[in-house]
């Protein structure tokens, strides 16, 4: 990127689009130059180009251009239109460590996404950082997907440093008594990563078995480890595959302690034995005993 101020005409042609379009998003959503020069033709810096290359990007994905510049502004984002309304993005008003980790993510910034969540993860530890942080971002970037049909890069690479970030956290010396698995074909494994993570910084060693466990793998699994705590989670209701539940129940010896995590099982009649933690603080404390929680009833749940 160039670091000499631009003309309209030199921007729009380094960016790629017509100057008319620049014209037009300056008019319409404010992205002109952030310094105006009195008297003097308007100039791009090397701000004003990156945050126009990010524009550009994201309308080239599909994303709508008042969305795209909300996004680049850092402004409330406008409801779309193409999802019916509703489903827009409102990372305008989420925290600003959401918003710059959100923002790190949309432009494919690697090295911002590594700095930003081992630093929180450092400083304020699994379960703020997860429930805050990576948690908030995580939904505000589903949604723009299913808005847009867009972002499945994006997704990708935020879920691929969460996932580093949360794998270095101290292991635990102690007897992994805990197995977490995710169900057949189920690939969002980050909450159950976030949930290891989160007990290994409480001194509570896992066994993690990531995502997509077939129903042989599983009972393979508990059979040999013969954990005390079984941990399915299911993100959608394709995978909420209630005969691995019953599978887990069955095994001999049987664990003290079945939780079904995630919004898969949702209005899902569970055998009457399972837990259903609602939050990763909620799991965290079924499964280490140590804080007084509060678990909704078994039978069908919302
Ligand atoms: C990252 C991501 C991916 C990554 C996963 C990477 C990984 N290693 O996990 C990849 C790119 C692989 C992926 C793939 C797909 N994904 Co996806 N993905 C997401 C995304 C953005 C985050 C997932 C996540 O980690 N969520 C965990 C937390 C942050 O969200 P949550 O579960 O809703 O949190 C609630 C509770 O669970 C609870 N909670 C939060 N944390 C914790 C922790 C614990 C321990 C507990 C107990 C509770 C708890 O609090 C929250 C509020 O109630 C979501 C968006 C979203 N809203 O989740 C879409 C999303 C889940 N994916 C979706 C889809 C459709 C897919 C695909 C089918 C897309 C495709 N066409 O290929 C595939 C394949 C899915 C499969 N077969 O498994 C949809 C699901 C829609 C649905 N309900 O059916 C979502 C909702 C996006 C969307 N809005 O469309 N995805």
């Amino acid at each position: 990127m160039a670091e000499e101020a631009l003309t309209a005409s030199e921007a729009a042609r380094l960016v790629g689009v017509a100057v008319t379009t620049l014209r037009t998003w300056d008019r319409r959503y404010g992205l002109g130059p952030e310094s105006r020069q009195t008297g003097k033709h308007r100039r791009y810096g090397p701000a004003d180009l990156r945050r126009l290359a990010e524009m550009q990007r994201l309308v080239g994905q599909g994303v709508a251009p008042a969305q795209a510049a909300a996004w680049v502004l850092g402004r409330p984002i406008p409801a779309a239109r193409r999802d019916g309304g509703g489903h827009a993005v409102a990372v305008g008003s989420a925290g600003p460590a959401v918003r710059g980790l959100t923002r790190a993510a949309l432009r494919l910034d690697a090295a911002e996404l590594r700095r930003i969540i081992g630093g929180a993860l450092a400083q304020d530890g699994v379960l703020a950082t997860w429930t805050e942080l990576l948690a908030p971002a995580l939904i505000h970037i589903g949604r723009k997907h299913a808005a847009t049909g867009a972002l499945v890069e994006v997704e990708h690479l935020i879920s691929k440093e969460i996932s580093v970030g949360l794998a270095t956290t101290e292991w635990p010396s102690s007897a992994a008594r805990i197995l977490l698995a995710c169900t057949d074909e189920e690939q969002h494994s980050l909450a159950l990563e976030a949930l290891a993570a989160a007990l290994a910084e409480a001194g509570v060693a896992t066994r993690l078995l990531g995502a997509r466990v077939p129903p042989d793998a599983l009972r393979e699994a508990v059979r040999r480890a013969g954990p005390d705590i079984v941990v399915l989670w299911s993100q959608t209701r394709e995978t909420a595959h209630v005969g691995q539940l019953a599978d887990v129940l069955a095994a001999r010896p049987a664990p003290k302690l079945v939780l079904a995590g995630g919004p898969g099982w949702d209005g899902v009649r569970l055998p009457e034995a399972v837990r259903r933690p609602r939050s990763l603080a909620e799991a965290v404390g079924l499964v280490t005993g140590r804080q007084p929680i509060e678990s909704s009833p078994s039978g069908v749940r919302r």
